[in-house]
This record gives C-alpha cells, sequence and structure tokens, in this order.
C-alpha cells in the first residue's frame, strides 16, 4: 500500500510581486526538512529579501499518475536572434500554424501580461490561430502537483549534472514540461525564463521531447514566460486547466539525453 504524498509549494513576494516559487511532492516524515529548503530557497534569491513566504501543504487526493521524463535534447545556436528562429521551426513541426508561433513568440518578448509585465503562469494559446485562451492574462495558469519520486531523485540529478545540465532549472523545467506533455489537447510548449542571466529555452512537443535552445534572449533582458499550445477540439478548457493545477504527476525515469548539437535550419 502506498504512503500518503503531500504537495508543499512556497511562494515569496517582494514589494508586493512574485519572487520565487518552487514545489515539490513528499511523504509526511520528508516534509518538515523539504519546507526548511524551500524556505531556503525563497531568502535566497537574488532580488532582495522577500516580504512574505507562504508555505502550504496539501495532502494528494485522488489518483497519481506515474510518468518517465521527456527525452532531452540541446540545440547550440550562436546567438538569441537564431535562437528564436530556432524555436520557431520546431513548433512549426509540432504543428503549430505560423499565426500562433508569431504571436506567442511576440508576447513573451514583450511581457505577455497587461502593462507589458512577466506572467505568473502561462499563456494557453489556440494552436491554429494564436488566440489567447487562459482566463486571466496576469496569472495565467499554473501547473501544479508534479515531482520525481523521492528514490529517482539522486539518480536523475546526478545523470543530468554528468551531461552538463546540472542546473536546478533544468530538472525543474523538465518536471513542469512532463508534465504539460500530458496535458488533454497539448501540441506543444514554449519557454524561456524572465530571469535575466539565465538565456537558456525550450520547445517541448510529444514526439520530440524536451528540445533546449542555449540562447533564447539578451543577457540582462527580464522578459519571458510560457505559451502552452493546444488545439481546440475533442477537450475542454476546464478539463486542461483542471489537469494542471490539480493532477498529482510524478516521474520516476529519465528519457534519453542527446549529446548537444549545433542548430542548422
Ligand atoms: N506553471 C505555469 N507557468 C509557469 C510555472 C508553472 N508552474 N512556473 C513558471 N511559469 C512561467 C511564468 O510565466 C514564469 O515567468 C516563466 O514560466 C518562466 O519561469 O533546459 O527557469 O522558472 O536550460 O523563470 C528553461 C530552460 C528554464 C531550462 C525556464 O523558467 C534548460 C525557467 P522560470
Ligand atoms: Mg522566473
Amino acid at each position: 500500500m502506498e504512503r500518503d504524498l503531500y504537495s508543499i509549494r512556497m511562494r515569496a513576494e517582494h514589494d508586493g510581486s512574485h519572487c520565487s516559487g518552487a514545489e515539490r511532492i513528499a511523504a509526511a516524515g520528508d516534509l518538515p526538512a523539504l519546507a526548511a529548503e524551500l524556505v531556503a530557497r525563497a531568502l535566497g534569491t537574488g532580488s532582495g529579501a522577500p516580504d512574505r513566504v507562504h508555505c502550504s501543504v496539501d495532502r494528494l487526493a485522488g489518483e497519481i499518475l506515474y510518468r518517465r521524463l521527456p527525452d532531452v535534447q540541446t540545440f547550440d545556436v550562436p546567438d538569441w536572434m537564431t535562437g528564436r528562429a530556432c524555436a520557431s521551426a520546431l513548433l512549426l513541426r509540432a504543428g503549430v500554424a505560423p499565426v500562433a508561433v508569431a504571436v506567442a513568440m511576440a508576447q513573451l518578448a514583450a511581457g505577455p501580461a497587461p502593462g507589458g509585465r512577466v506572467m505568473r503562469g502561462a499563456m494557453i494559446v489556440d494552436a491554429l490561430t494564436g488566440t489567447r485562451l487562459e482566463a486571466d492574462p496576469a496569472r495565467g495558469v499554473r501547473a501544479s502537483r508534479m515531482d520525481l519520486v523521492m528514490d529517482a531523485r539522486q539518480g536523475v540529478s546526478a545523470e543530468l549534472a554528468a551531461a552538463g545540465l546540472g542546473h536546478h532549472r533544468v530538472a525543474e523545467a523538465l518536471v513542469l514540461a512532463g508534465k504539460i506533455l500530458g496535458a488533454p489537447g497539448i501540441v506543444a510548449e514554449l519557454c524561456w525564463s524572465d530571469a535575466p542571466d539565465y538565456l537558456s529555452g525550450y520547445v517541448a512537443d510529444p514526439h520530440h521531447g524536451y528540445q533546449r535552445i542555449t540562447r533564447m534572449k539578451a543577457a540582462g533582458d527580464g522578459f519571458g514566460g510560457r505559451a502552452l499550445f493546444v488545439r481546440t477540439s475533442g477537450w475542454t478548457l476546464e478539463a486542461f486547466v483542471a489537469y494542471l493545477e490539480r493532477q498529482a504527476v510524478l516521474f520516476d525515469s529519465l528519457g534519453t539525453i542527446a549529446p548537444p548539437q549545433p542548430w542548422k535550419a
């Protein structure tokens, strides 16, 4: 019989805006140490001392899905313009229409929330028309309740580190992309960080997995975000959002990791 598992989530605010967040899934016995780790992380971000740190714990009810992480490949690009051209080509290959690629790319670059700000969550974009579908364009949709299984953490971290992918952002983005690729109606995801010093991003799709791109923006650029491209038949927006926000998904193994290769258009 499986032990009870809990979702533990941290988010921190500075000057009224979100400055860091992280979440894990763990058994009760692991929660005190994890709470300490997450609070330490909130206090240690570069963006100044947080004014408030929220930590919440919820027991998971309902089915837990166990999945394998997406396969990983890395396209090396000389500059961010080539990186965005690479991302556009990968999105088109995944079945996203040119207009939807252009809309999402322009919005991520300029700040997709009202007033040209970064969103807290992801945009949901109709893969055929480029229409944004999320209910709240400032918040977007936040994927939650996903993690590596405890027993796989060390092995996955070691394998990623051996491949030169030891930055915590890679493991976290892989888990997030893994959850997103399981969503009903998903066609592809586009992401790059809003952190001014983290320049890589990725395109993920169900057939090609997690495709890293080494440069998606110029150093110092504080814009970034996520676009989830969906086809709009055969599912409802409610079911899509419910899966992303509520369905617990645990990853028990890594996919394949290909060596980096130069991008050729
Ligand atoms: N659900 C939906 N959207 C999210 C979530 C979430 N749980 N977390 C973040 N976002 C959105 C939000 O708009 C952020 O501003 C944006 O994504 C970027 O988040 O292989 O670090 O945590 O080298 O800054 C990708 C490449 C790194 C990693 C992505 O994103 C690699 C990254 P960040
Ligand atoms: Mg960020």
